[in-house]
């Protein structure tokens, strides 16, 4: 067989947040899974990812956190390593973009095509927030998608359609930051003319339609991957912005670049070659190898990232020139939870690292049923309840059922050994054919991208075997000694299939490939030994099973949807921070405890409650909309926060002189503020 180069990718994670059961059916499992089997293939193969650092996801999530970019990325490149890590995803790097190689790689790269003229530079109108005196580009500016109606549909791009947007072609445009409309102000920046690229790109995305470059199935593109990039360049290509106003990023490093950085998504794939480099460097190769001649480049991404991989970044790769355009861009649809759709803001997700923490040993468990609904060509759901049934009336029932069977019998025999061969029925000769049959069907499936396909083909070499001892019934025909003869070769079988699931399992359930292995005292990675029949020699001795995957019971369900929908409602959604206020500002308010001495209903007023309250310096009446959440007798004798000197105002006709500070949730419920000590009337609160 042909070895081919490949440098796989997958999608470089916003070091914004944990990742989710979304993130991982989606593209970090399946990139795994092809690399894993193009190792056992002999391909040379490097798997590259990393976390994305930069852009408005950072900047707008230190915001919301309190904090500044570099502490977020710091924090959530760990979570996600992390996690990675313990579900063993087997990238040969994770790096990152805040990296100082990136950002000489990025910035290199810009100047290259700044020298070849590649960028036009254009002056025009942005959308500006004069409240936060900032330029509001990317996620920084939100509405609705012209496309589909999205009401939620972000500056560069609709995360519900997939369209790459510019912020002007938002309709009911709003700053994310202070949630208000913006005006126009000018500014200048460097655009890539992608329509200069029309006629290429067609070409080649055809190309990939018709089976690539190469001409074989293999790369072959999904038709939503080509529908996408067909639908956008139809529409007639624009020029793009690659700079942004903003001081988090890589720094613009040509003349007129002074406060600007890099556009996430230039500076993101090229986060690609960067970590190569790294990793070239680690390893003492040539990063250029990895990035140039027939090797096959291959991004696994969202279905939300198409644009970029499978336009915009080729054309910078072209640009640049000499290095490889992608030669398949798989992509995934989105995968739903338990009816609804991911949310990072809704807490509505399964987070990997909890589930690692709370489940480490089933980490194949989770890598079985992600891959066995994963979103290939539509959307799909993860649930619980699925979750149990794949995990135990598939893993546990076919799969640990026919492997512990076999090798327990094998103890009970013959004491561990493996059992002589003698003539096979025609039934043997059947199961023996399917069996070899089995990994050619897996590998057609794994090269055309279609995972779930090729794992449940694996599992399909499980089935029969189960199915084998079922027919068999080797337990019955041993108290018979005339089937002394027959009974070895069914179980020589048996161990052989046994053996086989040690291979062809690989790529999907590493660790559990990896205990069959251990308990046949044989370990092959190669996968051109599966399907044979004599991978295991009479007499070699087996261990004792132990049990591959525990049934999960109705209990951890219940617990983990409890989880999920006591999370849902616990976080709050709030208000972006206000608009920066003086010191002065601040003094002038005149705040002060204060105790509640009588307090009263108004009349038709089912807010309202008419408050005599002590401050310290005087009794005064202030109204307080407060009715819903405390009744007048439980209030008399509560201390209170008062502002004191806001202007009086009439309110149902009772005037009001101050009013009372309240703490909001977000369900709109108010509770009172009051020092934690036990302060007097008039005590200054500052
Ligand atoms: N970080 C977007 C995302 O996570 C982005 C991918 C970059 S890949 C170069 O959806
Ligand atoms: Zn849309």
């Amino acid at each position: 067989m042909q070895k081919n180069k490949y440098t796989v990718t997958a999608a470089l994670p916003y070091a914004n947040g944990p990742l989710h059961l979304g993130h991982i059916a989606g593209v970090y499992l399946p990139s795994d899974i092809f690399t894993r089997f193009l190792r056992m293939n002999n391909h040379d193969v490097t798997f590259i990812c990393g976390s994305d650092e930069h852009g408005a996801a950072i900047t707008l999530r230190a915001k919301k956190e309190g904090t500044t970019p570099k502490e977020i990325v710091d924090k959530y490149n760990k979570i996600i390593g992390q996690a990675f890590n313990d579900f063993d995803i087997s990238f040969d790097i994770f790096h990152r973009t805040s990296a100082q190689i990136h950002h000489e790689t990025a910035q290199d790269f810009f100047k290259v095509l700044e020298e070849k003229d590649h960028f036009t530079k254009e002056t025009s109108q942005q959308y500006y927030d004069e409240e936060f005196h900032q330029f509001l580009a990317d996620r920084y500016i939100s509405g609705t998608c012209p496309n589909c109606g999205n009401e939620e549909a972000y500056g560069d791009q609709c995360e519900k359609c997939g369209s790459a947007l510019s912020p002007t072609d938002l309709i009911n445009p709003k700053s994310t930051l202070s949630g208000k409309t913006p005006i126009m102000r000018e500014t200048s920046h460097w655009y890539l003319p992608m329509q200069r690229h029309e006629e290429w790109l067609k070409d080649w995305i055809k190309e990939g339609e018709l089976g690539g470059v190469q001409q074989h199935d293999a790369s072959k593109w999904r038709n939503q991957v080509i529908g996408q990039c067909m639908s956008w360049i139809d529409n007639g290509l624009r020029p793009r912005a690659m700079t942004r106003d903003l001081d988090w990023g890589i720094k613009v490093p040509v003349k007129g670049g002074d406060g600007k950085v890099l556009y996430v998504w230039m500076d993101a794939p090229i986060g690609y070659i960067s970590a190569t480099k790294q990793w070239a460097i680690d390893n003492n190769k040539n990063w250029e190898d990895y990035w140039t001649g027939d090797r096959k480049l291959v991004h696994f991404i969202g279905k939300d990232n198409i644009v970029f991989h499978a336009i915009i970044f080729p054309i910078l790769l072209k640009s640049y020139e000499g290095l490889i355009l992608p030669d398949n861009v798989p992509a995934y649809e989105f995968l739903n939870l338990e009816g609804d759709k991911f949310s990072t803001s809704k807490n509505w997700a399964v987070w990997l690292h909890e589930y690692l923490e709370s489940y480490p040993e089933k980490v194949d468990e989770l890598k079985y049923v992600l891959t066995a609904i994963a979103p290939e060509t539509k959307d799909s759901e993860f649930t619980w309840k699925e979750y149990q049934t794949r995990i135990n009336s598939e893993l546990a029932d076919i799969l640990g059922n026919f492997v512990n069977r076999a090798l327990v019998l094998t103890q009970k025999y013959y004491d561990g050994a493996v059992p002589e061969v003698g003539e096979f029925s025609d039934y043997d000769q059947e199961v023996l054919a399917e069996m070899a049959a089995i990994p050619d069907r897996i590998s057609k499936l794994i090269y055309a991208y279609k995972l779930r396909e090729a794992q449940s083909e694996a599992m399909n070499l499980a089935r029969l075997g189960n199915k084998y001892l079922a027919d068999m019934e080797p337990w019955k025909l041993i108290k018979d000694e005339k089937n002394t003869k027959r009974v070895q070769t069914i179980m020589n079988i048996a161990l052989q299939i046994t053996a086989n699931l040690s291979i062809v399992l690989q790529p999907f359930l590493p660790a559990t490939a990896s205990k069959i292995s251990t308990f046949l005292n044989y370990s092959n990675d190669q996968w051109s030994a599966a399907g044979q029949h004599n991978l295991l020699s009479a007499g070699q001795p087996t261990a004792k099973p132990s049990i591959l995957f525990q049934k999960i019971e109705d209990t951890m369900v219940e617990k983990e949807i409890e989880k999920l929908n006591a999370s849902k409602t616990n976080v709050p959604q709030f208000e972006p921070q206000k608009e920066e206020a003086s010191f002065d500002d601040f003094t002038k308010m005149d705040i002060r405890v204060g105790t509640i001495l009588e307090a009263e209903k108004i009349k038709k007023a089912d807010k309202l409650l008419k408050l005599l309250v002590d401050t310290g310096l005087d009794k005064r009446t202030i109204v307080s909309g407060i009715a819903k959440y405390y009744t007048p007798q439980e209030v008399i004798g509560k201390k209170v926060t008062v502002l004191l000197n806001l202007a009086p105002r009439k309110i149902r006709g009772v005037e009001s002189q101050g009013m009372i500070l309240m703490a909001e949730n977000d369900k709109g419920e108010l509770s009172f503020v009051v020092p934690e000590k036990e302060f007097h009337p008039g005590a200054d609160i500052r």
